[in-house]
């Protein structure tokens, strides 16, 4: 098997980041060959010592860049043909990574680490439904069946790095990275594990995260959906409301004046309502379908 590095981007993590790299040592010593990379990412408290008595490679930034800057520095700086992104506050089990090896030597192009199986509970509430909602959104947009697009224990192939890799300031670069496999025709496997309440404090923001994850897959749902679709869209709350407010103004003729003085408002009420949903609906199924004509024809592109 090639060899595995285990990046972990690290930020104020120090009763985390020792058991995190020890259980990994444990778990692949001897039988793997690897190298553990602790990313210090300008941590204020004891995250450097406690990673360096581990005895794994540990770099450091001066000051706080954010996850997605360690992970890159943590990337340049290994050696292995196989990446594992675990974080460092022992959440992730270690005795995965073997598998997610494996599975990337069988052919898969990025490993998922699902938690929706056995550690949704470990999941605070507004994160869970935080999670199914944009697992929903990503597995739209790609035409794929994804239970946990924004897992941060994942794995891929060096090689593969640069094109995975997407801009993000925080961690909505895990959803964004999936989206962008799933659009290019990757093959994702997706493996259930545990996941454990996280050892320290969290360092993600529910809202402000959260308000940054949903506006970059706004944005890709705009930039994905095709001029046609748009046009068959966008009018349809329109008509709707039209229909509604024909619907009202008849309602209210009879009711007050107790004769209907526009008599054809109620047959144009029906007619609008009717239009815009089938409108509606044939624009989502032309949406669905282009989407998965697109993924198939980037399937096959990337096999040639
Ligand atoms: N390097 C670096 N890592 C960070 C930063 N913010 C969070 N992390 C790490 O990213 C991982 C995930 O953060 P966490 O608070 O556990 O978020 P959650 O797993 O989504 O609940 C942890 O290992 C953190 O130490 C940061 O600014 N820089
Ligand atoms: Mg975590």
């Amino acid at each position: 098997m090639e060899r595995i590095s285990i990046i972990i981007p690290a930020y104020n993590e120090e009763k985390g980041v020792g058991k995190v790299v020890g259980e990994i040592k444990e778990t692949l010593s001897g039988k793997y060959d690897h190298e553990i990379i602790v990313v210090d990412d300008g941590s204020t408290d004891k995250t450097y010592e406690q990673a360096k008595k581990t005895g794994a490679a540990v770099l450091r930034h001066e000051h706080n860049q954010g996850k997605v800057a360690a992970i890159r520095t943590g990337i340049s700086h290994s050696t292995g043909g196989i990446i594992v992104l675990t974080d460092a506050d022992y959440t992730y089990p270690a005795r995965y990574i073997p598998a997610f090896a494996n599975e990337i030597e069988n052919g898969a192009d990025l490993v998922l680490g699902s938690r929706v199986e056995k550690g949704l509970s470990n999941i605070p509430t507004f994160n869970r439904i935080g999670n199914i909602v944009f697992s929903m959104l990503i597995s739209y947009i790609g035409c794929v069946r994804i239970s946990d697009g924004q897992t941060g224990y994942r794995a891929f192939r060096k090689a593969d790095f640069e094109r995975l890799d997407v801009s993000a300031r925080g961690l909505e670069y895990e959803t964004k990275m999936t989206v962008k496999a799933a659009k290019n025709g990757y093959n994702i496997v997706e493996l259930p594990i545990e996941y454990r309440p996280r050892v320290g404090d969290s360092k993600l923001n529910p809202i402000a995260d959260g308000y940054r994850m949903l506006r970059s897959l706004m944005s890709i749902m705009m930039s994905e959906t095709s001029f046609i679709t748009k046009t068959f869209l966008i009018p349809t709350p329109i008509l709707f409301l039209a229909g509604i407010v024909f619907g009202l103004v008849s309602l209210h003729e009879k009711i007050t004046l107790k004769v209907l003085e526009h008599q054809y408002y109620p047959l144009l009420t029906v007619f609008l309502m009717l239009f815009s949903v089938s409108l509606f609906s044939f624009g989502l199924m032309f949406d669905y379908v282009t989407k998965k004509l697109d993924r198939i024809d980037e399937r096959l592109r990337k096999r040639k």
